[in-house]
């Protein structure tokens, strides 16, 4: 007999079905039992009066259920299937849970939570976290394939460094030293002018930032976007305004039973203000009496300034734009008119920077006196900068963490809850 997944259940006439999932829920009555079983559909409510399958129940283990599918107006969704025979698939080995599944609360902490991450998956309520994140990633790849963007994957073991900093993790490379990549930025650049003009990547990127805080990660996923022959940064924003826009809709219509469950309302998106990080550093100082530190904001600021853009604007995202020469990397653009400034911006949604991006330098001789000028050496950059001399046109693009937005969209309160298997300064387990 071929398996019946529950979520198929509530649609069938009354029939004999074949499930398979783990045993969610137990309430026993001496020789009867109710049953609740759990697949990555949903659950059902099982009908158990053998003793003998009653004595082999416990909490979690996997099973094979054949049975008559019954309807019945008292039992959850209408429908229950009252068992004849049992099959134990995957037996268990534990006394105790480390904490419950099947009640509504978690009574436990985040860092147990992850050190049991193949037991706290399934609560339905944990998993569906990720199911929003895979439809962030698809909303990404349809919305620029459908742009013309090309889908690149480039290495992540790499010879230097590029957002500048020691934030990097060292890796002996057979008789050298390596990096892990902070970000595909050299090489997404490289892609547009190697032909492609416009490029994305969904990968890895990894930060040796000696920062533990619900927002750092030290391995994240970077949804990054670079795009040649462009007029300037508002280019850059309107395409990321765009996608925004589409997440929304795409979220809406692939995610409703995940976003009622974690109880989110996606509300619309209006047009994103873009502020330049200077008033912006003056709203903070006027409205909230903040002072920022020199040449961005902190993370209070982003929190205070997102207050006042919802109620201003009610937008829960804004772009600040034009951030100084030394707070960006060596490779952006800077602003002709406005002396030591960059025609770069972030963007920030309810309180927590989501991205970086901006113009890029594209003129070698241009670059590699910016890479003296930052006090860096031009060789170390050989093929970044040599492969800017073979007609590189004007680009720019953007990066967004992928657990960031997730973490964002479903109002969570550490960006570990919107990473599957997170690495920090404490854990690379499991
Ligand atoms: P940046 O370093 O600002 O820019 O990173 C871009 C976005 O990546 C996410 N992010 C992180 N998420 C979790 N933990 C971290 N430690 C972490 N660091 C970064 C954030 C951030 O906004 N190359 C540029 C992008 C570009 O200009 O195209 C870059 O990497 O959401």
């Amino acid at each position: 007999m071929k398996r019946t997944l529950i979520s198929e259940l509530f649609q069938m006439e009354e029939k004999q079905v074949l499930l398979k999932g783990w045993i969610h829920k137990i309430k026993e009555f001496g020789n009867f039992a109710f049953v609740v079983l759990r697949d990555k559909t949903g659950l059902v409510q099982l009908v158990v009066d053998d003793v003998n399958i009653i004595n082999q129940l416990k909490l979690e283990m996997s099973v094979e259920i054949s049975g008559q599918l019954k309807k019945n107006e008292k039992a959850p969704g209408g429908v229950e299937v009252h068992v004849e025979k049992m099959r134990i698939l995957g037996n268990i080995y534990y006394d105790l849970l480390p904490f419950s599944i099947n009640q509504i609360k978690v009574q436990t902490t985040l860092e147990n939570e992850l050190d049991y991450r193949y037991i706290s998956l399934r609560r339905p309520d944990r998993r569906v976290v990720f199911k929003v994140q895979q439809e962030v990633t698809e909303a990404f790849r349809r919305y620029l394939i459908e742009k013309g963007f090309s889908e690149i994957h480039t290495p992540k073991i790499i010879a230097s460094g590029t957002e500048g900093g020691s934030e990097m993790f060292t890796v002996k490379y057979f008789e050298n030293r390596a990096f892990l990549a902070q970000s595909p930025q050299f090489y997404k650049q490289m892609m547009v002018g190697s032909g492609f003009e416009a490029v994305f990547e969904i990968g890895h990127a990894y930060r040796a930032e000696p920062h533990n805080t619900w927002r750092h990660l030290n391995e994240y996923v970077s949804l990054d976007v670079e795009m040649g022959f462009i007029e300037d940064e508002n280019d850059l924003m309107d395409l990321e305004e765009g996608f925004i826009n589409f997440l929304y809709d795409h979220l809406k219509e692939t995610c409703r039973e995940e976003l009622k469950l974690l109880n989110i309302e996606l509300g619309t998106i209006n047009k994103i203000p873009r502020i330049t990080l200077q008033d912006v550093q003056k709203i903070l100082e006027d409205v909230f009496g903040k002072s920022s530190p020199s040449g961005n904001i902190d993370a209070e600021g982003e929190v205070l300034l997102s207050k006042y853009i919802k109620e201003k604007y009610d937008s829960d995202f804004v772009f600040i734009t034009k951030y100084p020469v030394s707070k960006r990397p060596m490779y952006t653009m800077p602003d002709s008119k406005e002396e030591g400034m960059t025609r770069s911006f972030d963007l920030i949604y309810k309180g927590l920077e989501i991205t970086s991006g901006g113009l890029r330098i594209h003129d070698y001789e241009m670059l590699k006196g910016n890479i003296i000028k930052f006090g860096l050496k031009p060789e170390d950059f050989s093929f970044y900068l040599d492969s800017l001399k073979y007609g590189m046109p004007p680009h720019g693009g953007f990066a967004i963490g992928l657990e960031r937005i997730t973490m964002k969209l479903l109002d969570l309160d550490n960006t570990r809850q919107s990473t599957l298997l997170p690495r920090d300064m404490n854990r690379i387990e499991p």
